[in-house]
Order: structure tokens, then C-alpha cells, then sequence
């Protein structure tokens, strides 16, 4: 459970909280601040967070209540939990009690309660009602099937389903394509990859694209470009330096994985990228650029420190979850961008344009809507600058 994993025992932590809840009033003076408060901004562009998360204790159970909240739709909680969640992900240190967290953005009352609850028992009473409720584990257990979203899972519950055994027994349950793939490589896909994986199937998808095109760009994207060390998946952008002949790469690059005998599923989608189109204000709609979401075999010897393979030793390959996404060269930095994230990254990147800015940005495009023009990117730095933001590196992205 959540409980277990992030806390290690539970009794012998709380007591340790409680003492240095203690240490906390008595060595303020002396102790560091976790970070300069006043200087942290309320938008996670304007923060340099990396993988080390210091405040996991927090932000695990915040986790559970962005989730909770986003079963139930409530967007407005679902929201404040995100936020907060991600500014304590950028602090250079944990928090001991309260008043380290004095002057940082994002983190009202209901969020604070949390968190001392958690500085006083070691775990969050609300937290962990909500990890035993019964239309939570369903719907967490349900979304966790490649192709299951909030609506399908919710339907299933509807219908009384609490097991994987209860939704395969009902007739009246017709699972799509990308479900069938999902249930038939469960545990597989759940096990996510390693960063050893990634580099893996990096060679197979470069090898392949640039047997077709030999000057193509193949660039890593998605958590692993930030410094991840595990993914639920490898993201990867394909382009071409020459406009027009990225069309109908993916199409070939797939035909090769079939033939190659790796191709164990695959969703193609045809690009609706229209140029004169502003800026989307919706995070969540899915971009317009051609993709395919794949499962790959990966087969044994290709990794390197082959560890995840060892659990299945009598089989020679595993499923794994790729994402490849072409856009033409010109809108190359907007998607590189877009599909390196975090997701919180991106939104307040989006936040950040609109509201200070009064410019419109997405996966392919940022517009200002003062001057009413688009502007090109060729780099991520380019972007950043018209944005009037400081850089931060993907390994700083990890909001
Ligand atoms: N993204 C996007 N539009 C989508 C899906 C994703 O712009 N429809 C962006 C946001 C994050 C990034 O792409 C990568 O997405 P994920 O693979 O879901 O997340 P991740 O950060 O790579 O983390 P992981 O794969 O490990 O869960
Ligand atoms: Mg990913």
C-alpha cells in the first residue's frame, strides 16, 4: 500500500516526526530554511525542480487526493493539490513543521491540515480513509489497464465490479483494441522500464526510423529526457530536417517493427496539426500531430543490466509502453517542449504565457495576443525567451 511504501514502519516514523516537530521550534534560529521562501514562484516554470523529491512523505499523500479529487471531478481540489504538490517537490530540503513552509506559494488550509497531520502521526488520517475506500481501489485498480480511463472504470464500478476477474466474467462488457492489449500485457506495463530500457528501445527506434529516412531526428522526450529513472513508458518525437518527408515515416517505422516480430500493439493516429489554428487553453486535449501509441517486445540481451528482465527469465522479451510522436521540423521545440512535461511543468507553462504574458501556448504553437502573430521557435531556449522566462533544463522540469 501507499502507507507501507512510503513510510517504511508505520509507529517507529511517528515517533521520530514527533521529535523532530520538537527539534523544529527549538533549532529554528540555527537550522536552514528548506528554500528561500520569498523567492519561490506560485508557476513551476519559474522553479528549478529535479528528481530529488525531499518532501515525499507530503507529496505521496498528496498524490492520493489529486486522484481522489479527479475520480470525483473535482477539478477546483484537484487543482490546489497538484500545486501543492509540485512546490514542495522544488525544495531544496523536507519540511519539519509548519513555519517552514511560511511565504511559499500554492498551499492553503486544506493542504496544510494535511500536512500536519502527517508532522504530527506520521501519516494523514484522510489519506488513508480514502486508500481503504472501496470506489477508490476499484476505480485506482481499473485505470490501471493501458486504455482504462476515469469514465470506463467508473462504469464498471457502476455495475458492481470490484476485480479484474469480475469485468472479465460480464458479457456485457465489450473491451476495445487498446484494452485487450492492456489486460493481455497487464503486469508487464505496469512494471513500467528502466532507464536502461529506454536507451534500449532508443537504439531500436533510431536504427529503424533512420533505415527510412538516414538524417531523421529521433529525440528521447518525456520523463526519461528529465533524468527519470523509470517511466510508465519512453516517449520519443521523430522529425526530419527536410519539410514534407516526415510524412508517412511512422506508418514505415511501424511496417518495420511488425516485420521485425516486435509490434504487439498499435494505435495510429493521423495528424489534424492545421497551422492557422491559435494555441489550444486546454491542457488535457490531446495534441494534433501524427502519433502512435505502441506496445514493443523488448527482447532479452538488447538491455543492458537486464535486471527487470530476470523475474521472467523463462521468457526471452517483455511488453513495454512506447509513444512516438512526428511533428513537421518547424514545430520541432514546441513539441520537444510540450512532450518532455512534467504535465504541471507544462500547465503552468501555459498558465505562466496566458496570464503574465497575455500570449496562448501549446504542443505546437505560441501566439500573442497583443501583436496578434505567431511566434517561431527553432529551440527550446528560443521559446523560453519569448516567453521572457529563464531557462530551466529538462532535469529542472521535475515539477
Ligand atoms: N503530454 C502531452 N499530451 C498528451 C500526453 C502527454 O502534452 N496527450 C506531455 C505531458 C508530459 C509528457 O507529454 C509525457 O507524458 P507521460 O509519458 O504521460 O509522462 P512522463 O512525464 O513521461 O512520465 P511517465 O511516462 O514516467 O509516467
Ligand atoms: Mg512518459
Amino acid at each position: 500500500t501507499w502507507f507501507t511504501e512510503s513510510m517504511g514502519a508505520g509507529r517507529p516514523v511517528a515517533v521520530e516526526t514527533r521529535h523532530r516537530i520538537q527539534e523544529c521550534s527549538q533549532e529554528k534560529e540555527e537550522r536552514p530554511e528548506p528554500s528561500s521562501p520569498r523567492r519561490v514562484s506560485q508557476y513551476a516554470c519559474q522553479r528549478r525542480t529535479t528528481i530529488t523529491n525531499h518532501n515525499k512523505i507530503f507529496t505521496d499523500a498528496f498524490e492520493v487526493l489529486v486522484e481522489q479529487a479527479e475520480f470525483n471531478e473535482n477539478e477546483g481540489r484537484c487543482l490546489a493539490f497538484m500545486r501543492a504538490t509540485s512546490v514542495l517537490k522544488s525544495l531544496s530540503g523536507a519540511v519539519r513543521c509548519l513555519g517552514d513552509l511560511e511565504g511559499l506559494p500554492c498551499l492553503g488550509d486544506q493542504t496544510k491540515a494535511v500536512m500536519e497531520d502527517i508532522l504530527e502521526c506520521g501519516k494523514s488520517s484522510k489519506v488513508q480513509e480514502i486508500l481503504s475506500d472501496e470506489k477508490y481501489r476499484a476505480l485506482k485498480l481499473f485505470t490501471s489497464v493501458f486504455g482504462v480511463g476515469r469514465k470506463t472504470a467508473e462504469k464498471w464500478y457502476r455495475k458492481g465490479h470490484r476485480t479484474f476477474d469480475e469485468v472479465h466474467a460480464d458479457d456485457t462488457i465489450g473491451l476495445n483494441r487498446m484494452q485487450k492489449a492492456g489486460f493481455l500485457y497487464y503486469s508487464d506495463i505496469l512494471k513500467g522500464l528502466s532507464r536502461a530500457e529506454a536507451d534500449a528501445l532508443g537504439r531500436i527506434v533510431e536504427n529503424t526510423v533512420r533505415k527510412i529516412v538516414p538524417d531523421a531526428i529521433v529525440a528521447l522526450t518525456g520523463g526519461f529526457r528529465r533524468g527519470k529513472e523509470c517511466g510508465h513508458d519512453v516517449d520519443f518525437i521523430i522529425t526530419t530536417p527536410a519539410l514534407g518527408e516526415h510524412e508517412g515515416l511512422l506508418g514505415r517505422v511501424v511496417n518495420k517493427f511488425q516485420y521485425q516480430g516486435i509490434l504487439l500493439y498499435h494505435e495510429h493516429q493521423e495528424s489534424t496539426f492545421d497551422l492557422t489554428k491559435l494555441p489550444s487553453r486546454r491542457f488535457e486535449a490531446m495534441d494534433h500531430y501524427e502519433k502512435c501509441f505502441l506496445v514493443l517486445k523488448l527482447k532479452r540481451g538488447l538491455v543492458e543490466m537486464d535486471s527487470q528482465m530476470d523475474d521472467a527469465a523463462q521468457r526471452q522479451w517483455r511488453a513495454v509502453r512506447v509513444d512516438l510522436v512526428v511533428p513537421p521540423i518547424t514545430h520541432f521545440a514546441f513539441a520537444l517542449l510540450g512532450w518532455t512535461g512534467s504535465r504541471q511543468f507544462e500547465r503552468d507553462l501555459r498558465r505562466f504565457a496566458q496570464h503574465e504574458r497575455k500570449m496562448l501556448l501549446d504542443n505546437h504553437a505560441l501566439y500573442d495576443k497583443t501583436k496578434k502573430v505567431f511566434l517561431s521557435a527553432k529551440t527550446e531556449e528560443e521559446i523560453f525567451a519569448q516567453l521572457g522566462l529563464e531557462y530551466i533544463p529538462p532535469w529542472e522540469r521535475n515539477a
